[in-house]
């Protein structure tokens, strides 16, 4: 699985998508995470990205001419959905992420600043939208980074066997969007015990107590 970032800040995705499960799945080629700066397709004299909006108002709009050429150039190795991070789209869910990896190869993903993007980068390029909840944020990039990893988790190989996105407290196979109580070592802690069937090797119990208080 493939994915092309766009984005006016680059530098924001190294820590997070350097880390951990996603940094693992990234070595062993599983992913493949590529970041372009907008910045650089700029024409401007000044490499401006932004200005401000015909008919008045507050803030700025991203420029079509950076995002147009971006845009062109990673579709040239990208064959995947233009998807533009919008407060605006539908929700991004579970189901979703799994139908996603599931389903595509690779993803060119667009993080806006400011107001959004100039409406004729929508009409010419976009494919779909997607929002990560009903809320603004200061740019499209932590929703970017939402989205590669809700959707890196269903790539498989990205989690181990033991850990995976099928089996997790999360999964349908114990009922949907739902989690039961876990513990790990020590049996007690501040005098709480953790409840003697999950210690007892008992896995149809077990199956049964989790089945009982998923929450
Ligand atoms: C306003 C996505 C802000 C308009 C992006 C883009 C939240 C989400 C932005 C616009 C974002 C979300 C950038 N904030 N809920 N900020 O997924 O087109």
């Amino acid at each position: 699985m493939k994915f092309d970032i766009l984005t006016l800040f680059p530098e924001m995705f190294n820590s997070y998508l350097n880390e951990s499960i996603l940094k693992r799945a990234q070595k062993n080629k599983i992913i493949k995470i590529k970041l372009h700066n907008i910045r650089d397709f700029s024409k401007d004299k000044h490499k401006k990205t932004d200005d401000t909006p015909y008919g008045g108002g507050a803030g700025m709009v991203m420029t079509p001419q950076p995002l147009y050429d971006a845009i062109k150039y990673v579709k040239r190795t990208n064959k995947g959905p233009v998807i533009y991070m919008s407060p605006k789209g539908p929700k991004l869910t579970h189901t979703r992420a799994k139908r996603y990896a599931t389903g595509t190869k690779s993803f060119i993903l667009l993080c806006g600043r400011y107001e959004g993007i100039d409406e004729r980068i929508r009409e010419l390029l976009i494919d779909e939208e997607i929002s990560i909840g009903d809320y603004v944020l200061t740019g499209g990039e932590l929703p970017a980074m939402v989205f590669i990893d809700a959707v890196s988790r269903f790539i498989p190989g990205v989690l181990h066997d033991k850990d995976s996105a099928e089996e997790d407290s999360f999964s349908r196979k114990l009922g949907g969007k739902k989690e039961y109580p876990h513990y790990t070592k020590p049996a007690e802690f501040k005098g709480l015990k953790v409840p003697a069937v999950l210690t007892s090797g008992n896995h149809k119990e077990i199956e049964k107590w989790r089945k009982k208080h998923l929450k």
